[in-house]
């Protein structure tokens, strides 16, 4: 289980706090889907997803990325119970939607790497270290349940 500080708390509430998810969310789900392009096989019925500009630009994709970065802002408020906060998601992405858990992994780290573009110089590098303990422990906790 991944453990954190109170400071690493207090780094990424603060930070949170200020992420538009609809605008991130939908820019990291597009990003992932561009620059991890196998990834667009889970997201058949969205549409255009022919090129950068059709991905970015696709109402779905923005649609589904704020949902996925709002059930992402889930786990600020569970940090000590991920693996149960996101175990019925884990349940459905495993048997239903059947989706590597390589790629939480991957959503991870591009979420950390949109956030790193939006704040600047705010994402200092504690900031940052905090927030990729944290999509990890997403991610494993989303992977938890696959069997
Ligand atoms: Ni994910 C649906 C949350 C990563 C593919 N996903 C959801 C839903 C939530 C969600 C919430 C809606 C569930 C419902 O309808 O009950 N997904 C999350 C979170 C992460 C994540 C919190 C990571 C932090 N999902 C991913 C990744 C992929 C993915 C990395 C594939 C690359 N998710 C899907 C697909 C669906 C989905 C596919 C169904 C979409 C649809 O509506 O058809």
């Amino acid at each position: 289980m991944v453990h954190f500080t109170a400071e690493e708390k207090a780094a990424v509430a603060s930070l949170w706090a200020k992420v538009n998810v609809e605008v991130a969310g939908g820019e990291v789900l597009g990003r992932l889907l561009v620059v991890y392009p196998w990834t667009q096989r889970f997201f058949d019925t969205f549409g255009n997803l022919s090129s950068e500009t059709a991905i970015m630009g696709n109402p779905k994709v923005r649609a589904h990325g704020k949902k996925v970065l709002t059930s992402f802002g889930n786990a600020l408020k569970n940090l000590d119970n991920l693996k149960g906060t996101f175990s019925k998601l884990s349940e459905l992405h495993c048997d239903k939607l059947h989706v590597d858990p390589e790629n939480f992994r991957l959503l991870g780290n591009v979420l950390v790497v949109v956030l790193a573009r939006h704040f600047g110089k705010e994402f200092t590098p504690q900031v940052q270290g905090a927030f990729q303990k944290l999509a990890l422990g997403v991610a494993t906790a989303l992977a938890h349940k696959y069997h």
